[in-house]
């Protein structure tokens, strides 16, 4: 089946665009959309065109799958000459998310009409890529060039009204999209925009040239182009939608259609666009595993602990929509977190209507196990109790309840209203109805839920605490925190790990380190820089130093030769000869370090595939997306590079290092 189909509406064609789920576009649908392009062009009773889809979308944009090998033909922008070569009117009829290459489409008709529910825009850049066949060229004929670079490069959707109003979209209607838009086929001319000048918003020169670095200080647009390359230097897709757009203003049509190609063609093959599909479909993957057996209701809220994490947990609901109940036993705590939609009290008993909790008190077993019997006992039966714990055994929790089965981990990341992933943390007794409300409750935030099972840290913390062993162990061996975290920005870590050290407290991590000095082994390497520093009340930026040193009110991490001295003590105590290391052996040791660690938590089955892994590093902890997540990085090293990589890694931390299995991480 080539996924398109021809239907008659009188002297109008429709050709429906059918391909499940989502109206992906491959090389049967355009090789459908070519046909009926051919059939109806050479149709004299015809008077025009509509292109629709079936289901959802118009089409949701390139099939992805086709991206990894050569893209088979026809190609797109085929189809799309085919459509403004067409001798009748064709006109899209914009449904669901209408994006990148179905964006593209519907700029090659001559007419676009949108259900308002609809979405259009170009994600390209987000996936690594630029659009590839006329997004920027089409769409410069409609929008200012500063708008369409902002457009591009946020890569974020427009809603039809929104597209409406800005001239991408020639109507916008509540229903009957196929009458509507057989009616405007039957009564419209062509309107190609290729054939339009782009609209150069300040009158930029034709300076006909073809854009792919930093273009000179000419005019406002060069200006924001400068700006955008400066802040996304280490993006290349970034880079090369400026250079797009900029070509687009300065070249005709037809060569701003072949520099756009060229360079989507050349950024899709790249290491970089590469993890950003694995992500995209790792993140689909858990978003699939993730849905509710059984959608629940999650009217009522009830939030348990108005700190830093639960005042956020709350704000997150109440923005999704849910009625919020906040409870703190401290009122001046409460009144820092009351905001709308959250409605605040010192009394557990006002939790007795919501249909979940999340309890995010202090990482305190005993004060945990206390509140939520508590709460236990104040809410409905059966109504489940999430557990905000970062590190605390959720079955020893579960056990110290009258119904265990109630109780599951909702593990929020900071900043909780706005990371995109949660992770959910089944106990030994978790019930499938509990499971449910967590997972519908992750739905109605708009988060992809990880599920995990129980080990100390669950995943995202034990694996970034593997990652961050390794950068003290570096620094004991001779290197600095700031080569370390040079070398982990210049890999393309939002920031290095002594300056986020810095900014959530070392107090933070040394007290989990305190609760594990019973179980450590002393043959196991163990770097005390970090406890010599807290032990100083050097406990990062609220104290004005930390593995850095802080101005009053500033927040730039300044190299401090107290802690060169520290750090000196401390290799001298150990007899540690100091040896830096390059930036290339820092990243991989710290990443093979990351990457051995999901192995091993993929062998015990703590999480159910890497993709889970790469999801939640990524979304929750900062890890590069360009990298696709440890285990991506790890499954893309040359054969054998890995298993070098493991064996430095072993050798280096000495006693204790498991090696885990390469062969789990995809
Ligand atoms: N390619 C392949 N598979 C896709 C896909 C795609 N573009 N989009 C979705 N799927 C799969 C997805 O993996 C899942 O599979 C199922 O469809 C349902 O997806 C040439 C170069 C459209 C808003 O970036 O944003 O065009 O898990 O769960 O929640 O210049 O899918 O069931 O096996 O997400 O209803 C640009 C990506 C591509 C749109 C629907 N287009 N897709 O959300 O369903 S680049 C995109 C989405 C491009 C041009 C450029 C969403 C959606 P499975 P889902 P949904």
């Amino acid at each position: 089946m080539s996924g398109v189909r021809v239907e008659r509406e009188g002297d109008v064609a429709v050709v429906v665009i059918d391909n499940p789920p989502v109206n992906a576009s491959t090389a049967a649908v355009r090789r459908g959309l070519l046909d009926a392009l051919r059939t109806t062009a050479a149709d004299t009773t015809l008077a025009g065109v509509v292109l629709a889809g079936a289901g959802r979308h118009l089409m949701s944009g390139s099939d992805l799958r086709e991206f990894d090998g050569e893209i088979p033909d026809p190609q797109l922008p085929e189809v799309l000459a085919a459509i403004e070569a067409h001798p009748l009117p064709v006109v899209a009829a914009i449904s669901g998310s209408t994006l990148g290459g179905g964006f593209e489409l519907a700029l090659a008709c001559d007419r676009r009409i949108a259900l308002d529910t609809a979405r259009v825009g170009l994600p390209e850049v987000g996936l690594g890529i630029i659009p590839g066949a006329g997004g920027i060229v089409r769409t410069i004929r409609l929008l200012d060039p500063g708008r369409l670079l902002d457009l591009v490069v946020s890569a974020k959707p427009l809603p039809a009204e929104a597209a409406h109003a800005e001239g991408l979209l020639d109507e916008v209607v509540a229903d009957r999209l196929r009458d509507r838009a057989v009616a405007v086929a039957r009564s419209s001319g062509k309107r190609v925009l290729t054939e339009l000048p782009p609209r150069t918003g300040d009158g930029l020169k034709e300076s006909a040239r073809v854009f792919t670095g930093l273009p000179p200080r000419t005019g406002v647009l060069e200006e924001i182009a400068r700006g955008l390359i400066a802040r996304h230097a280490v993006d290349p897709a970034v880079v090369a939608a400026v250079g797009a757009v900029m070509t687009a203003t300065a070249v005709p049509a037809r060569q701003a259609l072949r520099h756009e190609r060229a360079e989507f063609t050349r950024l899709r093959r790249s290491p970089g666009a590469a993890a950003r599909r694995h992500l995209f479909f790792a993140r689909t993957t858990a978003m699939r595993e993730g849905r509710p057996g059984t959608d629940r209701r999650i009217g009522p809220v009830g939030v348990i602990g108005a700190g830093t994490m639960g005042a956020g947990i709350a704000r997150a609901f109440a923005t999704a929509g849910a009625q919020v109940v906040l409870v703190d036993q401290k009122p001046e705590v409460l009144a820092r977190a009351a905001r709308d939609g959250v409605r605040t009290s010192t009394a557990l008993t006002e939790l007795a209507d919501v249909d979940l909790v999340v309890e995010a008190v202090i990482e305190d077993h005993d004060v945990k196990t206390a509140v939520l019997a508590e709460a236990a006992a104040v809410v409905r039966p059966g109504v489940p109790l999430a557990t905000n714990t970062s590190y605390l055994d959720i079955d020893a929790l579960a056990a110290a309840l009258p119904e265990p089965e109630r109780l599951l981990g909702m593990h929020f990341l900071a900043p909780a209203h706005r990371t995109a992933v949660v992770e959910v943390v089944r106990g030994r007794a978790t019930s499938p109805d509990a499971l449910d409300h967590v997972l519908s409750a992750a739905k109605l935030l708009g988060k992809v839920p990880v599920i995990v099972g129980v080990c100390d840290g669950f995943v995202g913390n034990r694996v970034f605490s593997a990652y961050r062993y390794q950068c003290e162990l570096l620094v004991e061996e001779g290197s600095s925190p700031r080569d370390v975290d040079t070398a982990l920005l210049d890999a393309g870590f939002a920031m290095g790990p002594f300056a986020v050290a810095d900014m959530s407290g070392l107090d933070v991590a040394w007290r989990a380190r305190r609760r594990r000095d019973a179980g450590r082994d002393p043959r196991e390497r163990y770097p005390d820089v970090a406890d010599r520093l807290v032990e100083k009340g050097r406990l990062g930026q609220k104290t004005g130093a930390g593995w850095y040193r802080y101005e009053e009110g500033s927040r730039i991490p300044h190299d401090d030769p107290e802690v060169a001295a520290i750090i000196a003590d401390s290799r001298a105590s150990k007899e540690i000869d100091p040896r830096s290391r390059t930036p290339e052996e820092i990243v991989e040791r710290v990443l093979a370090a990351t990457a051995n660690e999901a192995a091993l938590v993929l062998a015990e089955g703590v999480a159910a595939r890497p993709g889970d892994i790469d999801v939640l590093l990524t979304l929750g902890y900062g890890f590069p997306a360009r990298l696709g997540g440890p285990c991506h990085w790890a499954s893309t090293r040359p054969p054998g590079a890995l298993a070098d990589a493991l064996d430095r890694l072993g050798r280096a931390v000495g006693w204790g290092f498991r090696a885990g299995d390469p062969e789990l991480l995809g």
